[in-house]
């Protein structure tokens, strides 16, 4: 039987931000955008003091305002939550090679190779990360991937779930089908009208009926997932596919300038993460979003892997010149992809 652990940060950018700067320990915190709550953005987290006042992640800043006005609203510094993500997974890549990147503040482990127990390997897991880090994180043990991911968030914060076979009547089936992996707002939705609520309830119709209603290979994942079935493999590549930044204007641009000014911008920040990191890459793309949302992306790949900031920011203009901008501009973004770690 495999082991699979994913290890999911609590209240990741909030806790950053709380380790830095200790008085503000104990109060609802607020992250997101520029950290002026009266300004257009949106919530990345908020601890869960502030949770108790029911601000969450993706909620505009100006509603979690109204909430809680005594909140503290602080700024996203990426950069600074990047260096401390780097930290945590270095401690998991210790423990086990075998490692999934599961985003900023998340990886899945594979630690079925290993002589310990469960038990002493989490130890060891939340002690690296205390000491690396001094945060706290939520573990998942089980079976496959897909339970240790919804493990992992069903005792939060510093918590350890373990979700098996045994249990999953017990643990998966009483939760609602949104919170099933892989099942976003419109399924829930088809779901809902036929009164399927629980997972449970999902997990008592037929492979037929799924498949014919979300496909067969959809219906298929359903049909398993309600059952906590998941052979995948953890996708080990401990590298980043991409490197990338964006950027929400305040209010939407029409001018030229500030758009050109802004890419190169970006582009600055990904080659200092290039560097820092030490990677080439060979494509880069921009990314950019209208005030109506329609969003453009425009590619460029190079002959060869470069690092320098002339020859990537020549090729961001060059996709940004292929952009026809006939409307005000909301966001632009940049990424270099197709990496190389030189390292
Ligand atoms: P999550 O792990 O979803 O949230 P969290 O770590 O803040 O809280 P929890 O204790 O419930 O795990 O996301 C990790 C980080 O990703 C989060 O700190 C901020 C960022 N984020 C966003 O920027 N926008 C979002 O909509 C979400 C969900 C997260
Ligand atoms: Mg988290």
């Amino acid at each position: 039987m495999r082991r699979i652990l994913h290890i999911d940060m609590d209240a990741f950018f909030a806790a950053v931000e709380e380790q830095r700067k200790p008085e503000i320990k104990g109060k609802p915190v607020v992250i997101g955008g520029s950290g002026n709550p009266l300004k257009r953005g949106v919530v990345s987290t908020a601890n869960y003091e502030a949770r108790k006042f029911g601000i969450h992640s993706a909620m505009p800043l100006q509603t979690a305002y109204k909430l809680c006005p005594q909140a503290i609203f602080l700024p996203v510094d990426y950069e600074m939550y990047v260096a401390v993500s780097r930290k945590f997974k270095e401690v998991l890549h210790a423990v086990s090679p075998i490692m999934e990147d599961g985003g900023i503040d998340e990886a899945y482990l594979d630690v079925s190779a290993l002589a310990e127990d469960n038990d002493t390997i989490i130890r060891r897991i939340k002690k690296g990360i205390k000491e690396k880090t001094n945060l706290t994180c939520s573990i998942g043990v089980a079976p496959n991937r897909l339970l240790a991911k919804m493990a992992s968030d069903m005792q939060k914060p510093d918590g350890v779930t373990v979700l098996n076979e045994g249990n999953i009547e017990g643990l998966l089936w009483p939760l609602p089908i949104r919170k099933l992996y892989g099942v976003g707002p419109k399924t829930e939705e088809a779901l809902k009208k036929q009164g399927i609520d629980t997972i449970g309830r999902l997990a008592a119709l037929s492979l037929e009926v799924l498949a014919e209603r979300f496909g067969n290979s959809y219906g298929r994942y359903l049909f398993d997932a309600a059952r906590g079935i998941d052979d995948s493999e953890l996708t080990t590549s401990w590298e980043p596919k991409s490197m990338s930044r964006e950027t929400t204007f305040q209010d939407d641009v029409g001018e030229w300038q500030t758009i050109a000014r802004t890419l190169a911008d970006l582009t600055r920040e990904v080659v200092h993460d290039m560097h820092e990191r030490q990677y080439k890459a060979k494509t880069f793309t921009v990314k950019i979003r209208f005030d109506n949302f329609q969003t453009l992306t425009r590619a460029k790949t190079l002959d060869d892997y470069t690092d320098t900031e002339d020859i990537i920011r020549k090729a961001a203009f060059a996709c940004l010149k292929r952009i026809e901008l006939k409307k005000k501009v909301r966001l632009i973004g940049m990424r270099a992809n197709n990496l190389r770690s030189d390292g």
